[in-house]
């Protein structure tokens, strides 16, 4: 029988081997016999009479099919598998965070449970600050790393409350996220509603450790290379004349004692460092090394050696990674500790850090209410370095407690703060310039610093803002600008401390966090102020406290100024504001106005043999008389913002990833952007 017998019908015809079987095996005429003995007994005859060679060759072509089928059919399988699971993966993390696209989630870290601390997606994170426009890279030394977060145990606070009444809460549907709305901002926090927790179990290691990406440092501009002479001059002045101490006298070629700690060379550390002074930097580490010794009998003012000493040694050690500077930093917390030991735990003013006693000033038992605000930031981030609660609980107690005190009008605060009673006093005189400062700066900072969870910061910081806007902004005559006065048992008076610049920056910051944009509109108006506090002065330098017209007179200008307020101290606030306003929208202006700002006070307050100095008369360029001291703040702050504000390298010191203490001292923030 054919094997296969073309059609009889077919086009054209084709040759065919043809088998002959035996009549047993032929197909039955017009049957077709296909059971499975005759199949099985067929196959078997084909097979038998195939050569040796034949059936070898069969037999590993059968044997090579199976080893390939085995092979191919256990790697498609873990194909599969990781195709199913990514993109369950894939689900899941966009259930977690809603409206989130993965844009290539093969590089995306393995999602956390929805409950794990958000801090763990920092790739993902919702408030993406807006691209800046002149992004460039920075020096791989200043490069870090989210901190690795320690194990916290989680306490459950009813802050939420409290933010519901103020703060309208918007549920959204489905997606599980909380939006939160200020009169219409829109604010979107981390997920979690929890505050950090106190309970710190394990310390941190320095920022700097965690380098990563080491990028190719950016080149230092003219007006950087200016900053850096002014201040190698300045460090001229204190090296030759004031090693050591606190604060140089350029005039007198001599110093300043206050704590007697070394208080310039401590607040220029990481100055040094940003500013890439190997060689001064080296100089100084060895005198903390080796000169600088806590144990004293001296009384310290809490405030002022947290901010300048605490907070310089933490900056200092994140940036350059040496654990000495954290030893110094835990031993003056520690000795700092028995401020707080008053019976409303607000601490004291003073201590004295060689005999571990603290009190308050000698004519009253008040507490200045920014000071006792203004030192959170740098004892929470030494609890979270040492692993030691104690830190942080003592000062966010006094958060919680002043969060709960009555006497403020619409979120603004009074000066004072009683240290047995723990109420404000002297009630009824607002201000955001001296005593209350600082209070509203840490508002937000902290909440920045923790990760954006503390609601009760935000809230106070919201409605303080509130609270500004409705009491204190004026505007002056003739150029109608917008300042910030002052309220007194409700009479408005239009004073402003040069003090009260620092709030354009903090704004600007807010709103680079998420907070409402009209307060970057606000902060632009008030940073042309505080430049005018400059501009419209002889000198060009600002004097200690303007005061702005209300009503226009002929020949007058916006800022008058009272013969007890013409000093200049070389301070910050300005420059500081210039910084941030140029980090967040690019605009070269606020450089310009900066550059301004150091080319005068080069000219009137530049001492030739090393040092610069406060003076007295900032309306007299021909004798601005000088004062005979550098504070340590013009180096610690005044000089590093200024070499911020010229630099278009947004990595240094990256402000999704640091946080400035109110000395001008970066500290990470926990879960950075
Ligand atoms: C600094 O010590 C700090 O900036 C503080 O917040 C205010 N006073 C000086 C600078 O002016």
């Amino acid at each position: 029988a054919a094997m296969y017998s073309g059609a009889a019908a077919g086009p054209p015809r084709r040759d065919f081997i043809s088998v002959t079987l035996g009549p047993e095996e032929a197909v039955g005429v017009g049957g077709y016999n296909n059971s499975k003995a005759w199949r099985r007994r067929s196959c078997w005859r084909k097979w038998k009479q195939l050569s040796r060679l034949q059936r070898s060759v069969i037999l590993f072509l059968f044997a090579f099919l199976a080893v390939c089928g085995v092979i191919s059919y256990t790697s498609m399988g873990e194909a599969w598998k990781s195709v199913t699971n990514k993109s369950l993966d894939d689900q899941r993390t966009e259930q977690a965070i809603p409206g989130l696209k993965l844009a290539n989630p093969a590089v995306l870290p393995a999602p956390q449970k929805a409950d794990a601390n958000h801090g763990d997606y920092p790739e993902l994170s919702l408030q993406k600050p807006p691209k800046l426009p002149h992004v460039r890279r920075g020096p791989s030394n200043l490069q870090i790393k989210a901190p690795q977060r320690a194990t916290r145990v989680k306490t459950r606070h009813d802050t939420m409350r409290a933010v519901e009444e103020l703060v309208e809460v918007d549920k959204v549907e489905k997606t599980e996220k909380s939006i939160i709305s200020w009169r219409g901002a829109v604010i979107e926090p981390d997920q979690s509603t929890e505050p950090p927790s106190n309970k710190i179990m394990e310390p941190e290691k320095p920022s700097s450790v965690e380098a990563e990406d080491q990028k190719e440092p950016v080149p230092i501009n003219e007006r950087q290379l200016a900053v850096i002479e002014a201040f190698r001059h300045a460090w001229k002045g204190y090296k030759d004349f004031a090693w050591g101490h606190d604060e140089l006298k350029p005039l007198s070629k001599s110093y300043s004692e206050w704590f007697g700690l070394g208080l310039t060379l401590i607040d220029a550390l990481d100055t040094m460092w940003i500013l890439g002074l190997k060689e001064e930097f080296e100089e100084a580490r060895k005198w903390v090394a080796n000169d600088l010794v806590f144990d004293k009998n001296v009384d310290v003012n809490l405030f002022e050696s947290t901010i300048r000493i605490l907070g310089g040694l933490l900056s200092t050690y994140h940036l350059s990674g040496d654990s000495l500077f954290l030893e110094k930093a835990k031993d003056i917390g520690n000795r700092l500790m028995p401020a707080f030991m008053t019976p409303s735990k607000i601490p004291y003013s003073d201590v004295n850090i060689g005999r571990g006693t603290a009190h308050p000033p000698r004519w009253t038992s008040d507490s200045t209410v920014a000071e006792v605000t203004s030192i959170q930031l740098e004892f929470r981030e030494l609890s979270r370095l040492t692993g030691d609660e104690k830190f942080q609980k003592a000062v966010d107690d006094v958060m919680k407690h002043v969060h709960t005190l009555s006497g403020k009008n619409d979120g603004l605060v009074p000066m004072f703060i009683n240290t047995n009673s723990g109420q404000f006093t002297h009630l009824g005189v607002y201000t955001l310039g001296a005593r209350a400062d600082s209070y509203y700066e840490y508002l937000l900072k902290q909440w920045i610093q923790g990760g954006k969870k503390e609601n009760e910061l935000l809230e106070d910081y919201m409605r303080a803002i509130e609270g500004v806007k409705k009491h204190l902004l004026q505007r002056s005559e003739p150029k109608k600008l917008t300042f910030v006065g002052e309220l007194a048992h409700g009479h408005f008076s239009a004073k402003m401390d040069h003090l009260v610049c620092f709030l354009p920056g903090t704004l600007a910051l807010g709103a680079h966090n998420g907070l409402a944009t009209d307060h970057m509109k606000l902060a632009e108006t008030l940073i042309e102020t505080c430049y005018q506090m400059y501009a419209q002065v002889e000198t060009g330098l600002s004097p200690e406290i303007v005061h702005f017209n209300l009503h226009a007179q002929k020949g007058h200008k916006d800022v008058e100024i009272k013969p007890a307020d013409r000093h200049n101290l070389l301070r910050p606030e300005t420059v500081e504001s210039l910084f941030y306003m140029y980090r967040f929208t690019g605009d070269k202006k606020y450089q310009d106005w900066g550059w301004e700002i150091l080319q005068n006070f080069n000219r009137y307050t530049r001492v030739p043999t090393g040092g610069y100095t406060s003076i007295n008369n900032v309306q007299n360029p021909s004798n601005p008389e000088p004062r005979d001291k550098m504070e340590s703040f013009f180096l610690g702050e005044t000089l590093k913002y200024m070499f911020l504000l010229f630099s278009d390298d947004i990595d240094l010191i990256n402000l999704d990833k640091y946080i400035f203490n109110t000395e001008a001292h970066p500290l990470p923030i926990w879960v950075p952007a």
